[in-house]
This record gives structure tokens, sequence and C-alpha cells, in this order.
């Protein structure tokens, strides 16, 4: 077969390929600012909600400290743009220069908010930030909140409110009286994956095999309260994008696999490949 030919097959292949796969996952990019930002109020504490396409982000930190603290319960902080390398949560008084502008769990636990437009699996997250001359360790907590395990008494009891976080802290052993704070898998979140080693600039896996779906994502540095085992060092990440699809769907715990073109595709690609045949005979 001569190379024109080659490339003519390949070409016709690849132009069928790419336009009679169908593909169920979305991409949520953080690179930017945000479309518009809303400013928000929740137990005294006043931040910046940013708005991307299909997703809002708010920044949370839980005031339980390292011994641990009767009362702790999350608090509203700011969600920073930080452009290419993503967002990340920075508490007043964080500095920039030891990592601790990003998400990360020294000193408390954070995450951040992503409330989706409509119900979305999960399944994969970037980050934009360690670099790699500037290495930290890049372990994440990701939870969804389901609204199984909700209790009574439980401040999500009528499905999830913004306001909610505000009762809520990292332990989730810690249930108290109605309107005090409760653990996350205490009132409807339920822990997704604790996923390792994140690298920077590459989707990986949050470890959603389930595909649980939900509008509401906590997306974490490794809570010590949700994870067993710790190898003793702190987390870091900014968060560029999250990957998701919507459950039920080919890929998405709905059977089929995504990227396998229809059979209508490989009947055209056959079609196709058979036209280009023919003419390489008549030349031959
Ligand atoms: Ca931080
Ligand atoms: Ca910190
Ligand atoms: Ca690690
Ligand atoms: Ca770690």
């Amino acid at each position: 077969m001569n190379k024109k030919l080659s490339y003519r097959i390949i070409a016709t292949g690849a132009l069928l390929l790419s336009t009679g796969v169908a593909s169920a996952a979305t991409d949520y990019f953080f690179t930017t600012g945000g479309n518009s930002t809303t400013s928000l109020t929740i137990g005294g504490v006043t931040a910046l909600q940013r708005n991307y396409t299909g997703v809002s982000v708010t920044g949370w930190a839980a005031t339980r400290n390292s011994t641990g603290d009767a009362n702790a319960e999350f608090n509203l902080t700011n969600v920073v743009s930080f452009g290419g390398s993503g967002i990340g949560v920075q508490q007043s008084g964080e500095s920039s220069t030891d990592g601790q502008h990003a998400i990360d769990n020294v000193g408390t636990n954070e995450f951040v908010l992503l409330s989706f437009a409509s119900p979305i699996a999960l399944t994969d997250l970037q980050i934009g930030w360690p670099s790699a001359t500037d290495p930290k360790d890049t372990d994440f907590t990701i939870l969804a909140y389901t609204g199984a395990g909700n209790t009574a008494g439980s401040p999500t009891q009528d499905g999830f409110q913004l306001v909610d976080m505000n009762k809520l802290n990292s332990d989730p052993a810690d249930v108290g009286p109605a309107g005090g704070s409760y653990g996350l898998t205490k009132a409807g979140w339920e822990l997704i994956g604790n996923p390792n080693d994140v690298p920077t600039n590459a989707f990986a896996s949050i470890g959603n095999s389930g595909f649980k779906s939900s509008s509401f994502w906590l997306v974490g540095t490794r809570n010590k309260f949700l994870a067993t085992g710790s190898d003793g060092y702190a987390d870091f990440g900014k968060l560029v994008a999250v990957k998701g699809c919507t459950a039920g769907t080919p890929g998405c715990g709905g059977g089929g696999t995504p990227g396998v073109p229809e059979p209508s595709s490989l009947a055209l690609l056959g079609i196709g490949l058979l036209g280009t045949m023919k003419r390489w005979r008549k030349k031959a």
C-alpha cells in the first residue's frame, strides 16, 4: 500500500471516528476568575462565590484544629483565582509563600464546595499546582451530597442548603444537638474517594467507581477524619478542573463504553474504506 493511500485511509477513519463517537463526559475548568462573583454572608462571614458555566464554587475551612475543638464548624472563606494554575482557598492570614494560599490542610481542613446546575457523577480532578520545582504532597478527599445517612435533627434533613455547611464539621462521629455541629457523613455527605498523590496538570480519578451522582461536591485536601492512615505530610493543591458525566449514560454506570463508535459510524467507515480501496485497485 503506498504512503498517500495509507494517509487517506487514516484520515477517512479519523474523520468518521471524530464525528461518530458520543462522549458523555464534561470538563469544568477553573482557570479564570469565573464568569461572575456573588457576595455571600454565612455565619457572619462574607466571602465571594465564583460562578463558572454550569457550576459555582465556594470555599470552606473547618475551625477544628489538630488537637480537636468541641465546637468546630465549617466557616465560609475566600476562593481565590490564580489564573492558569487554578483556584485555592485562602483564609485570612494564610501566606502566599508557604503554599497555604492553595487548598491545604495545614492548621485546618479546607474544601471547595462545587454546586452544579444539575446532578453529575464526578469522576476526575486536576490540579495546576504544586509545580515540579516546588514539590508538595497532594492527597485529596472528595465527598458528594447524596442525602444518605441523614439523621433526625440533621441540619440537612430537607435537602442541602449552602448555609448548612456552617453547621457541619469534619469529624463524622460528631453529632450534636439540633443547630449544633454534625459530622459531614452524618448529615447526608457521602465519602466518594481519597485519591493519593494527585499529579499536577493531568486528570486523576477520584475513585467514583459507582458513578454516584449529585449537584453538590466537596473537593478538599486530605481530611484525616475521613480517611484511614496518613502519610504524615501536609497536602496542597490549586484546583484547575473537574470532569464528570451524566449518571446512567454509556460509560457512566449505564452500560456501554464511550469512545466506541456506534454501528452507523462503523458502516460509514466501511463505506469510506471501500471507496478508497476501489480507487487504489483502479490505479494498480
Ligand atoms: Ca488555604
Ligand atoms: Ca492552611
Ligand atoms: Ca501523599
Ligand atoms: Ca498527605
